[in-house]
């Protein structure tokens, strides 16, 4: 008898789609999870001090990790359902500290994060990482890169380059790229009364933290638009990276699809990228009328992402990364879910018949264009996911809750 993979792969055949090549592809594509959707961002190293610098956590579902024992934990626990190609990514603020040691922000060497390096060689990881330039006594006023007092000013540029350092001690240890992403909460509530000198100053920042090139790690700004207290200006906004981007070569701009104007897509802006440069790093999230970094859904844009990673054959040049954080639902869940839903979006992508696609564009045959797109999206898309999940020896969908809910019941729930 037929099986639904063997159904699924006769009527992909009649695209043209060989969908073990798309099962081996999707296979191959590192999915960067990141830790923070573990311990709704607070890290380790700031005792209890608040999330801010206008982003938030909103919930309070029980079980939240509070050491790097329980995070590492839980990563692992979520990890084991997910299959394929992954990473860790990690923020400066999840340091580790032995022996009663503890470190300023500007002061994190490489052994801060020895217990991670040993983590993600045991779960066969790469890491990425990112400064933590919020959530910490040195933002006055809401400013650290771009602030006037120099004191603050200098105190991130050091926390800044020594992030870079740990970054290639990651690649070194590991063997694989670090990505080291940088994202700045500065900006003002009101009206400014000057949006050029801050920006001045951020620049002259960044100018001393990229000083020196580093083996091993990727830099990446990150620009957002506004966030939570920060309404009317941003010193790091979209133009503002863009043009520090293309004007130094190795540092790139990273993308995060919540930190737009609501109509502006990411997945349109993909392509704009890969004209002018190599690479182009990601931070796949859900904006909920604002960057509310909702769980990530398998929804139209996500998967317009994805197609646009993988027709412009750019599975290399993209660095997906993820960044969501829900504290209303159970975190693994969100992890798992998240993650998923990246892999499915991609395999959605390499299911399709690419070139067929452009050549009815380039032939303006718009009405088949638009009939053959549509017909996609009702392909047996599930048996070949199901298939991956079954090779990569994860839960197929409806299979890996009972796990996560055992794991809320007998760990979670117990961690008053
Ligand atoms: C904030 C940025 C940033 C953070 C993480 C924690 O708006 O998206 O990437 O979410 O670094
Ligand atoms: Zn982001």
């Amino acid at each position: 008898m037929d099986t639904a993979l063997d159904l699924a792969k006769r009527r992909y055949a009649s695209l043209g789609i060989d969908v073990d090549a798309a099962l081996s592809a999707l296979q191959r594509i590192p999915i960067s999870i990141h830790c923070w959707q573990g311990d709704d961002v607070l890290g380790f190293d700031t005792d209890g001090a608040a999330l801010s610098g206008g982003i938030q956590t909103t919930g309070s579902y029980p079980g939240r990790a509070r050491t790097p024992e329980e995070l590492m934990a839980d990563f692992e626990k979520a990890i084991s359902l997910i299959g394929g190609a992954k990473r860790i990514n990690l923020h400066a603020s999840y340091a580790i500290f032995e022996n009663g040691e503890h470190a300023d922000r500007d002061a994190l060497l490489p052994r801060h994060f020895a217990k991670w390096i040993d983590f993600a060689k045991k779960s066969n990881l790469g890491i990425d990482f990112n400064p933590t330039c919020f959530s910490h006594p040195m933002v006055r006023d809401g400013l650290t890169l771009s602030s006037p007092d120099e004191e603050v000013r200098a105190f991130w540029v050091r926390h800044c380059i020594a992030c870079r350092r740990i970054a290639a001690a990651f690649a070194q240890a590991l063997g694989t790229h670090c990505l080291c992403n940088l994202w700045i909460p500065d900006g003002f509530k009101d009206v400014p009364a000057d949006r050029l000198t801050p920006r001045l100053r951020l620049k002259d920042s960044l100018d001393q933290i990229f000083a020196q090139r580093l083996p091993g790690v990727i830099d990446s700004v990150e620009s957002k638009v506004f966030g939570i207290g920060l309404e009317a200006y941003t010193v790091g906004s979209a133009e503002f990276y863009l043009g520090y981007a293309a004007s130094h070569p190795g540092v790139y701009d990273l993308l995060d699809n919540g930190h737009y104007h609501p109509t502006e897509m990411v997945s349109d802006k993909i392509s704009a990228m890969l004209c002018h440069f190599d690479k182009v790093p990601l931070h796949v999230t859900r904006p909920v009328r604002w960057d509310s970094d909702h769980v990530v859904r398998l929804d139209d844009e996500l998967r317009e992402i994805a197609v646009e990673i993988v027709r412009n054959d750019a599975t290399e040049r993209t660095l997906i990364g993820l960044d969501f954080f829900d504290a209303s639902i159970n975190r693994v869940a969100a992890w798992v879910i998240g993650t998923r839903n990246m892999q499915k979006a991609l395999l959605y992508a390499l299911l399709m018949p690419h070139a067929k696609l452009r050549a009815l564009q380039d032939q303006a045959a718009f009405t088949e264009l638009m009939m053959l797109q549509e017909a996609i999206k009702v392909m047996p898309m599930g048996a070949v996911w199901d298939a991956f999940c079954r090779s990569e020896g994860v839960p197929a969908d409806d299979e890996w809750f009972d796990t996560v809910m055992a794991y809320e019941r007998d760990v979670l729930r117990k961690r008053g």
